[in-house]
């Protein structure tokens, strides 16, 4: 699913800024038609943010259900005749949106964008009505899994995973104009051979009859370096300019529909890094060399606006890492905003690119929420959790498959990996994603429980992320004991799997400004040393490919015993303040 892009052929409208908006507890919308108009008690909010936390309102915080937005547009008159789309990057967790009160998309998951063809419904040069339904609601066949709990107090929403359920319009929404005879997707790959670099493309039209389609590979400066015709082919590069970590060097491949006379009918372009992933016995490979994940978990947080996507948090952030040492992270846990991943390609950083399945465990329901359930049931998550899943898996490929940083695919953070139907449950969902991406390893974050004795998962992936918590969960406040626990483990893991082994999580929390001469849990003392105790695990063994800290920074959670004001394993604070873990990472990751 190509991004929308200005060109030659193409224009955009960003429709971001004040939205009217209003709730729907009660579920009346529908029957009272405010696709046609919000009641007159609207409010005004911003797009995109997470609606959540923008005003100091408890019903808004804890709102279970639809939430609707509304915008009057104005498409401009010259779009007349062209292919016009309405494009939302994400709503959270699913949308119905509607042009002039008429329905004409809904989408399921909160991560992955959606678009409608509303060529016929606007009127280029007049007012139009732009309305979305966005809902909240986690059940037991979304992606992540949850269920609505009808309390005497009204809807409770309940989930399994440790980050605060925001929702809203999180990222751009766009209306956007194409040529009715249009390119419609572009997949590129890139391979080594010997001196070569080999981009192969293949690129889908539509409406597009006898024009033919172009491609021109340009370097960064704008030269050309190679050029092909026909919908699929390969562009060999003589010595190309690689993409490596820590340099993003892009080309761009303009691709272009000509008609009659060579006339230019579409144009779209497109950046390439050029490089190749790989894994081999306990190594990952990058470009044919041994890489080392050094990073992060993340989240899309931040106080106030939640999970909107943020140009300024942004770049921060990747300030942050860079200041820090870090190569990496993972986008756990949902796919981020296309621009975060549009960064990373420019700037060489690594991504581990995740689903949105999280939770998908019962044992965690006791930790997280006091309530207990079976995984795998007919009641529960079942055959059709499954196919949502497997869209889920589709969708982020779809829309990420041409980024050169994202090295792996995470379609799971710590699910139920030790019973015979979750075997059942990921067998089809692996050979799902290595069928939508034949190109990259497929990995998964193993679960402190799932241990090597436990799981039954592990061999069905290419790489075994392990999400580790000895000093914190178990053996709390002892890092001796911790220690050898964790090795132990490690080598049982070495000795099971000859695959590589990244450690997507380890860490602690810490309250910034609490400190111990004996450290202990909760002091920024003991974080670091807890930190500094895993890393003189995984320098003992060589299977261990990489270690990407939980947290960057504190985010905002569900309410909770074991949570204060959310979780504090960020070694950043929410506001992105460094702890004393930072500086120790600091010098483990960029050397004294
Ligand atoms: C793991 C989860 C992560 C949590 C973390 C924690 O993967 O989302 O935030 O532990 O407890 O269970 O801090």
């Amino acid at each position: 699913m190509l991004p929308p892009r200005d060109t030659p052929t193409r224009e955009r409208k960003s429709l971001v800024g004040l939205w009217r908006f209003a709730l729907d507890p009660e579920g009346i919308a529908r029957d009272q038609n405010w696709a046609e108009g919000l009641p007159a008690h609207a409010r005004e909010m911003p797009v995109p943010a997470s609606y959540n936390d923008i005003v100091p309102d408890l019903e808004l915080h804890g709102h279970v259900g639809d939430a609707w937005y509304e915008t009057t547009i104005r498409v401009p008159r010259h779009w007349q005749d062209r292919r016009i789309m309405l494009r939302f990057e994400s709503a959270t967790h699913r949308a119905e949106a509607y042009v002039n009160g008429r329905s004409v998309v809904a989408h399921e998951g909160g991560y992955t964008p959606f678009e409608a063809d509303v060529s016929d419904l606007v009127r280029p040069g007049s007012p139009d009505l732009v309305t979305v339904a966005v809902d909240n609601r986690l059940t037991w066949q979304s992606i992540p899994p949850g269920f609505v709990d009808q309390t005497p107090d009204g809807p409770r929403q309940r989930y399994f995973h440790d980050f605060f359920n925001y929702a809203g319009l999180h990222r751009p929404v766009w209306i956007y104009a194409t040529p009715l005879s249009h390119i419609s997707d572009v997949t590129v790959t890139t391979e080594l051979e010997g001196e070569f670099g080999v981009v192969a493309y293949e690129v889908e039209t539509e409406n597009a009859g006898d024009a033919g389609v172009q491609v021109t590979l340009l370097d960064d400066g704008g030269a050309e370096v190679a050029r092909a015709t026909g919908h699929a082919g390969e562009l060999r590069v003589e010595d190309p300019h690689l993409w490596r970590p820590g340099e993003g060097y892009l080309y761009s491949l303009a691709v272009e529909l000509r008609g009659e006379a060579e006339a230019v009918v579409d144009s779209y372009s497109l950046q390439v890094g050029i490089r190749t992933v790989e894994v081999d016995g306990s190594r990952f490979l990058i470009n044919g060399e041994p890489f080392y994940f050094k990073g992060f978990g993340k989240h899309e947080d931040a106080p106030v606006a939640g999970k909107r996507h943020d140009d300024a948090w942004m770049i921060h952030d990747f300030a942050l890492m860079d200041w820090i040492g870090a190569n990496s992270f993972r986008t756990s846990h949902y796919p981020y905003a296309e621009a975060v991943l549009e960064y990373a390609d420019r700037h060489g950083i690594v991504v581990i690119d995740e689903t949105a399945a999280v939770g998908i465990n019962a044992s965690l329901g006791g930790v997280l929420g006091g309530v207990s359930f079976e995984t795998f049931s007919k009641e529960t998550i079942n055959d059709e959790t499954r196919e949502v899943h497997a869209q889920a898996i589709r969708e982020l490929i779809a829309r990420d498959k041409n980024h050169p940083c994202v090295v792996m695919w995470s379609i799971t953070n710590e699910p139920e990996s030790w019973t015979e139907a979750s075997r059942a449950y990921f067998e089809p969902l692996v050979a799902e994603t290595h069928r939508a991406d034949p190109t990259r390893p497929v990995g998964w974050a193993n679960f402190m429980e799932a241990t090597p004795d436990r799981d039954r998962i592990c061999d069905l992936f290419d790489v075994l992320m392990l999400n580790r918590y000895q000093g914190w969960y178990a053996q709390t406040g002892d890092l001796v004991a911790a220690e050898r626990v964790l090795e132990a483990e490690l080598q049982a893991w070495v000795d099971r799997l000859e695959i590589p082994i990244i450690f997507s999580e380890y860490g602690a929390d810490a309250v910034a400004g609490l400190h111990g001469i004996d450290g202990g849990p909760w002091t920024e003392e003991y974080q670091a040393q807890l930190l500094a105790m895993f890393h003189r695990v995984f320098d003992r063994f060589d299977a261990v490919v990489g270690e990407h800290v939980w947290h960057f920074a504190e985010f905002a959670t569900a309410p909770g015993v074991m949570r204060a004001d959310g979780n504090k394993k960020g070694v950043f604070t929410r506001e992105r303040r460094p702890k004393t873990a930072a500086h120790q990472l600091r010098q483990r990751w960029r050397g004294p």
